[in-house]
């Protein structure tokens, strides 16, 4: 590192010192906080995505959100080349770079960290970033945060792209890395233009359209999402979208409104009342990276029938599943793909819905909760479905799939009549075009749902009858320090502290169909419990049993 470069550091650094007495971990998603404590933390990823950039020599994001978290926290997360999350393998500098208590110290790091990692800071190579923010109050002065960290790097240029859901920020970043035109607009018309192939191969017999209620209603958490899609919404032809919670209402982010709301407590959001009862609605959570749908039930009992993340999987893999059997079954031997299609959950998800997909012949992985993990795994085959049970998923295409798909598409003359695996064909590559394949994204997903269920002519009642989930709760417990708490297996079993989890086995035994466990969220300081059986009010004591036990053994009051 050259002189200009050293005191370029030591001086901007100097304007952004970390907070007194607080630990930052590059958690599930990213730094998460209140926004109070985190400009010198977003300041510094700002630096490590523009050494991520020297090092890919790709374009690398940053994204300023805080996601489901209430509007006074804040948070900031990296999109690598891929439009995926920062590499695992970087999170550790990460880590120590938010926590490096002086200019100095934080010089000497990335110092040993450039040299580690054969980084070539000449002033020539030049670094991008693309930023984006979501609507929260404090996101416009740490997005100055993060430029002023990109630029510390001599030569590193940064895109302000603006407003943004998470996912369309991640999905600028792949699309810049491939050479593809990466603007809202450009993201807008590749939606709206693979929505309209899957629109047109409908079945004739199955288009069934205008007998179903004919428009969605989407609850925007009052974040960035809800005004995104009425945007998306005014380029599509048959779909509408009414969008309430948008950030224009004045209604106050993610409160009492939005994915995690509804799922979480399984209530009407604000905005919405029994007048709704029966309709099909949609929730997105306040950046716009999950999608769950319910039903307000009838009269005024504040209850919802959850549309959780599960069953947009298991409605995903059961139309994905349709398209490669017309695929393999009408193909001649030779023209066949051997299509690996494999789903990956969470301990989260309901015990009911892994059974389905079992049933469906379907391979099941689990990994711990984080889009990252569930990402991963999802790479692993051709084609690939994750989602949490909180909405957030997406379905992944391998390349050499897509490849075969565009040569078995271009073969297809036009004028003639497509054949039944032409169609299937032509199908799975509007869904690879549609659905985002950098990271789960509520607005591509929804339109993916409401064609499906075109397709299948399927009200959201009959969707939601696929299998009926066991009754569940979850609770968060704060405790003194939730990085006691260690887990194994997908995080269904707790190794530390000792005792806790033979307390939660001795405790979910005197339940029929008891699940629980219990993990350490990576977004909020607390613990989170979950727990199933075979009634309501079981699974609220299971869960309310447990929370006591993590408590007793974790509790404020235990340190
Ligand atoms: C983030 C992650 C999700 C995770 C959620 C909750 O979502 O991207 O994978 O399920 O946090 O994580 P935890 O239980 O560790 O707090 P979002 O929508 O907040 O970015």
């Amino acid at each position: 590192m050259n002189e200009e470069q050293k005191s370029l550091l030591l001086n901007s650094s100097s304007c952004f010192s970390p907070p007194q007495g607080v630990k930052l971990s590059y958690g599930t998603a990213g730094f998460r906080a209140d926004a109070s404590l985190l400009p010198s933390t977003v300041y510094r990823v700002g630096i490590l995505a523009a050494l991520r950039s020297l090092k890919t020599g790709s374009v690398i994001g940053v994204m300023i959100t805080a996601s489901h978290n209430k509007v006074s926290d804040n948070g900031v997360k990296i999109a690598d080349p891929n439009g995926g999350m920062l590499s695992q393998h970087w999170e550790p500098f990460a880590d120590a770079l938010a926590n490096a208590p002086s200019p100095q110290h934080l010089l000497l790091l990335i110092n040993e960290f450039v040299a580690k990692e054969g980084i070539l800071m000449d002033g020539v190579s030049q670094a991008e970033v693309l930023l984006g923010r979501d609507t929260r109050p404090s996101g416009s002065a740490l997005l100055e945060a993060a430029r002023q960290g990109v630029t510390s790097i001599v030569g590193a240029v940064v895109k302000d792209m603006g407003i943004l859901t998470t996912p369309q920020l991640h999905w600028m970043v792949r699309a810049r890395n491939k050479g593809i035109k990466a603007s809202e607009q450009d993201y807008f018309e590749q939606l709206s233009s693979s929505l309209r192939c899957l629109e047109d191969l409908i079945p004739t017999e199955k288009s069934k359209f205008d007998e179903l209620i004919d428009k969605v209603v989407v609850d925007g958490s009052n974040g960035v999402g809800g005004v995104k899609l009425k945007g998306l919404g005014r380029l599509l032809n048959a779909l509408v979208i009414e969008v309430r919670n948008s950030s224009e209402d004045g209604g106050v982010l993610n409160d009492g409104v939005g994915a995690d709301y509804v799922q979480k407590e399984k209530l009407v959001p604000h905005g919405f009342g029994s007048e709704d009862a029966g309709m099909r609605c949609a929730s997105l959570d306040g950046d716009a990276d999950r999608l769950v749908y319910f039903i307000v039930q009838p009269e005024s009992s504040g209850r919802i029938d959850l549309v959780d993340g599960d069953k947009i999987l298991s409605l995903f893999a059961l139309f994905i599943r349709e398209q490669l059997s017309f695929l393999n079954e009408n193909e001649g031997l030779k023209n066949c793909y051997p299509c690996r299609l494999g789903v990956v959950q969470t301990a989260y998800a309901n015990g009911a819905s892994t059974n389905y997909l079992k049933q469906l012949g379907l391979e099941v992985n689990f990994t711990p909760t984080g889009v990252k993990y569930l990402h991963e795994k999802a790479a692993e085959f051709d084609i690939g479905i994750y989602f949490e049970a909180n909405g957030h998923g997406t379905v992944l295409f391998s390349e050499s799939l897509i490849e075969w798909l565009e040569a078995r598409t271009k073969e297809i003359s036009s004028g003639s009549k497509a054949s039944e695996a032409e169609k299937a064909a032509l199908r799975l590559l509007a869904v690879s075009k549609l659905i985002n394949q950098a990271v789960g994204d509520a607005l591509s997903g929804l339109l993916l749902v409401e064609v499906i269920l075109q397709h299948m002519g399927w009200s959201i009642h009959r969707w939601n009858e696929l299998y009926h989930d066991l009754p569940s709760r979850q609770l968060k417990v704060k405790v003194a320090d939730r990085n006691a708490v260690i887990t194994a297996n997908a995080e269904t079993v707790v190794v530390s502290p000792p005792g806790l989890q033979e307390a939660i086995n001795a405790e979910t035994g005197k339940y029929p169909q008891g699940r629980c466990f219990v993990r350490p969220s990576g977004t909020e300081d607390v613990v989170r419990v979950y727990a199933e059986a075979s009634t309501q009010e079981a699974a609220g004591t299971l869960a309310n049993s447990v929370t006591k036990l993590v408590d007793q053994f974790l509790g404020l009051n235990s340190s």
